[in-house]
């Protein structure tokens, strides 16, 4: 197991760091199963490394990057409803908790008895705790640095009240509607009866809207999709020429998702370790799927997952929704 995070000192507004969940050899192993698939795959939870992460706060301030700013404006505009739904002293375990200016509102407007982000990034995590124990020095912090599509334990005490999980930025949009399915029933067993989630869901729309978001004129999102695989060569002792790779995302109607993928750009050999992938010219790795949604269609994936939409909001803009729900 990796051990980055590990600090332990108790009094209310601490920070405490539980031992890392993110076992370091299942990097090498993902990336060599991935790639060994008739169609080339990486988990995009590994686009968030240091320079990933920091990659993914310049897409964020894009112009062609709306669902940050739409969530942000949408926050911002309801927060007094969303936090009356959460409820005044409940307990708020955050997913991917990455960049914590909508958490800021969240925690201001909720005041909960305890707070536990839960982020990937060790970096992320360590950062925006540092920001959140200046700011709200009376918070209770808990950080856990992991995974949470896996099963997690949170350090918080059932006496800390209603358990609400705020997961917001669209990362449900990441997984499959299958694995949203599975990681929305754990979740559900993760508040208990009684419990809520906020969830924030990026809404089907214009496709040109989409592509222009994942397709960015500065070339930023490529920068973080090629990324992937320079901190494949950098943890892994990988070989990627990354000039031989070429971003590619467009949205898929049929499934309701855009696509990354890196293209290579001629027949080439990869070596990581003491594997070797061959590669076709054209030949592509998928590197992210990002699901759309329409607000019935989250809904009944909510629904069919233990949970009762009970709010939806959304942005002055209508392209960004954020759902209220609470265990049926
Ligand atoms: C963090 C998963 C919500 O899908 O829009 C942004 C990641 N990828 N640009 C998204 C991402 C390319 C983002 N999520």
């Amino acid at each position: 197991m990796a051990r980055s995070a590990r600090r332990r000192s108790s009094p209310l507004g601490e920070t405490r760091f539980s031992v890392s969940l993110v076992p370091a050899e299942s990097f090498r192993e993902d990336v060599i199963a991935g790639l060994s698939l008739p169609q080339k795959a990486l988990p995009p939870k590994y686009f968030y490394d240091a320079r990933g992460s920091r990659l993914f706060e310049a897409i964020c301030r894009l112009k062609e990057y709306y669902p940050t700013r739409s969530e942000f404006a949408l926050m911002r505009g309801r927060i007094g409803e969303i936090a009356r739904f959460a409820r005044q002293g409940s307990a708020l375990i955050e997913y991917g908790s990455g960049d914590s200016r909508k958490s800021h509102l969240l925690i201001e407007a909720l005041r909960p008895s305890a707070y536990a982000p839960v982020d990937i990034s060790a970096d992320a995590l360590q950062q925006a705790s540092a920001r959140l124990r200046r700011r709200f020095p009376w918070l209770e912090i808990r950080a856990v640095h992991g995974d949470f599509t896996q099963p997690l334990k949170v350090p918080m005490a059932p006496s800390r009240g209603r358990r609400v999980v705020y997961f917001p930025g669209s990362t449900i949009g990441n997984l499959t509607p299958e694995e949203a399915h599975a990681f929305l029933r754990m979740t559900r067993g993760q508040v208990g009866p009684g419990g809520a989630m906020l969830v924030g869901v990026d809404l089907k729309k214009d496709a040109n809207v989409l592509h222009a978001a994942y397709n960015d004129a500065k070339g930023v999102t490529a920068a973080f999709n090629l990324n992937l695989l320079a901190r494949i060569n950098r943890e892994l002792g990988a070989d990627f020429r990354l000039r031989r790779f070429r971003h590619y995302a467009f949205y898929n109607p049929a499934r309701g998702r855009i696509e990354m993928h890196l293209v290579s750009l001629a027949r080439q050999t990869v070596n990581v370790g003491n594997y070797r992938f061959a590669f076709v010219e054209g030949e592509s790795i998928h590197t992210e799927n990002s699901y759309k949604y329409s607000i019935e269609g989250f809904r009944a994936l909510a629904r069919s997952a233990g949970f009762t939409g009970k709010k939806v909001w959304l942005d002055p803009r209508g392209l960004f929704s954020l759902h209220g729900l609470v265990a049926s």
